[in-house]
């Protein structure tokens, strides 16, 4: 993708042919998933020796789960949440080239992310949003006020709303939970001329949906995948490759 400072170029190619297809862009909507922050080295979930080989879903991913064994799941977080702030752990070129665009695009901009880490921050995306929580915080399950975690989680972590304190929970939407923004979410998709998914399998929902919104809507669609993913009949065009490769030559 090129852009010019006032306005928006899209020049894709498509199935190798290059296209000169150049449109101007007014709003983007973008999505990101596990495959954004796995070269930052942060495991995806279903790629080989991915989070959930070691764990079932049902186990460390959903209310009941952690209703079972919360200890588990704490573990389960906990993990990822030491990874994170280990200092071995940095934004990638491709999460730079998002916080670049949206910087310098002038236009309407919304990125989605499903991921829980805290890398689009880190390389300076604002208009940002986690679908599915963020590790950093931990949430009283009686209040839903949430608080940054300076550790990882542990019995003593407890709110500070409620008397008596309550165990601070992963501030993490589940399978069976409500997704974060879905009404700001389907605001952006419903007028977005512009909707590109990057590193996700299109396999959870109603993430895996939005591509259908923004076609309905008449948007171009774009995925950024190593592979074509379970929901890639869907866009318009697909850019195969690494997200840090492919994502600074769009924005450049
Ligand atoms: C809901 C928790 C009701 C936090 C997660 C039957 C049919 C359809 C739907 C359902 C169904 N049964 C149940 C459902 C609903 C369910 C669902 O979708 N289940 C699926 C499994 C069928 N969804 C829910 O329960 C959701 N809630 O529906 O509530 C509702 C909804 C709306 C309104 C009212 C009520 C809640 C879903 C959230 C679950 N929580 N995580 C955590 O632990 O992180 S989901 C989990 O998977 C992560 O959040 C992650 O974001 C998500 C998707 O994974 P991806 O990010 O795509 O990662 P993945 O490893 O799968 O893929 C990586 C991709 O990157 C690959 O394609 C790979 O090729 C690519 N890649 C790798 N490296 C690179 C790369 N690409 C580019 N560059 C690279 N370098």
């Amino acid at each position: 993708i090129r852009y010019s400072r006032q306005d928006y170029q899209v020049i894709f190619n498509k199935n190798k042919q290059s296209m000169e297809g150049t449109k101007m862009y007014r709003q983007i909507v973008i999505l990101t998933g596990a495959g954004i922050s796995a070269e930052s080295g942060i495991k995806t979930f279903r790629d080989q020796d991915g989070l959930w080989e070691a764990h079932k879903i049902q186990d460390v991913a959903t209310p009941e789960g952690y209703a079972r064994d919360p200890e588990l799941v704490e573990g389960f977080y906990n993990t990822r949440w030491s990874q994170l702030h280990s200092g071995d752990v940095e934004a990638n070129a491709g999460h730079d080239a998002l916080a670049r665009l949206e910087r310098e695009f002038d236009g309407d901009f919304l990125l989605v992310t499903q991921n829980i880490d805290d890398l689009h921050e880190r390389a300076g995306s604002r208009r940002l949003l986690h679908m599915h929580g963020e590790l950093s915080k931990g949430r009283c399950p009686r209040s839903g006020q949430t608080f940054l975690l300076k550790d990882p989680f542990g019995p003593e972590h407890t709110c500070t709303c409620c008397i008596p304190a309550q165990r601070l929970r992963p501030d993490v939407v589940w399978f069976g939970e409500i997704p974060i923004g879905l009404d700001r979410i389907q605001d952006a998709l419903d007028t977005c001329d512009l909707f590109i998914a990057i590193g996700t399998s299109g396999t959870v929902y109603p993430a895996a949906g939005f591509v259908d919104i923004a076609n309905h809507h008449g948007a171009q669609t774009v995925e950024v995948n190593l592979v074509e993913a379970d929901r890639h009949s869907q866009f318009q065009f697909h850019l195969q490759g690494k997200a840090s490769e492919i994502l600074p030559k769009m924005v450049e």
